[in-house]
């Protein structure tokens, strides 16, 4: 799809078209109703400032849709097929390291009560570990706003690669 196209869809349609980037409504319809776009960079840079409004209720809204590391998407729908293509690098990770992301899960769980978010795609399964151990160290406030900062990262990625 073009900018262009998604400047001509229909409210309905455009909602649509880029409802797999986050489980957000308040985002996709604000999106939309912000076209026409003069660009992409128009469009992402558009995105990119509606997401710096997000907060704790929208990271534990949008986190219903992401699987933790290391755990198999739900369902055959695209959201899930973009989160096992994005988690590629762990699909292979050997039996240790796929045992220390999976306590690292339950530890980052018990300290913050949500499910651990990382922007997977471009990072070795090794380099996911290091990133929640370290996130552990965080307080609450500090790892909540990292943590929504690795969601909007994720959703533009994704924004993105639906356009040419
Ligand atoms: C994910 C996911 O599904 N894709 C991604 O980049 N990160 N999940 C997660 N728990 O961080």
């Amino acid at each position: 799809m073009t900018p262009e196209q998604f400047n001509q869809a229909t409210a309905d349609e455009a909602c649509r078209l880029i409802a797999h980037c986050v489980a957000l409504e308040s985002w996709i319809k604000a999106l939309v109703a912000a076209r026409p776009f003069s660009s992409l960079d128009d469009l992402l840079q558009t995105g990119d400032r509606l997401a710096r409004g997000w907060d704790e209720r929208a990271l534990s809204q949008a986190l219903a849709a992401h699987p933790r590391i290391g755990e198999k998407a739900q369902g055959n729908g695209k959201e899930a097929r973009l989160s096992t293509s994005e988690q590629g690098s762990v699909k292979h990770a050997d039996d240790e390291l796929k045992e220390a992301l999976r306590l690292g899960n339950v530890a980052y769980e018990q300290r913050f009560g949500r499910v651990f978010l990382i922007r997977a795609k471009g990072r070795s399964g090794e380099e996911m570990l290091a990133e929640l151990h370290r996130r552990l160290g965080n307080d609450p406030q500090r790892e909540q706003q990292e943590a929504l900062d690795q969601l909007r990262e994720i959703t533009l990625l994704r924004l993105r690669d639906t356009f040419q």
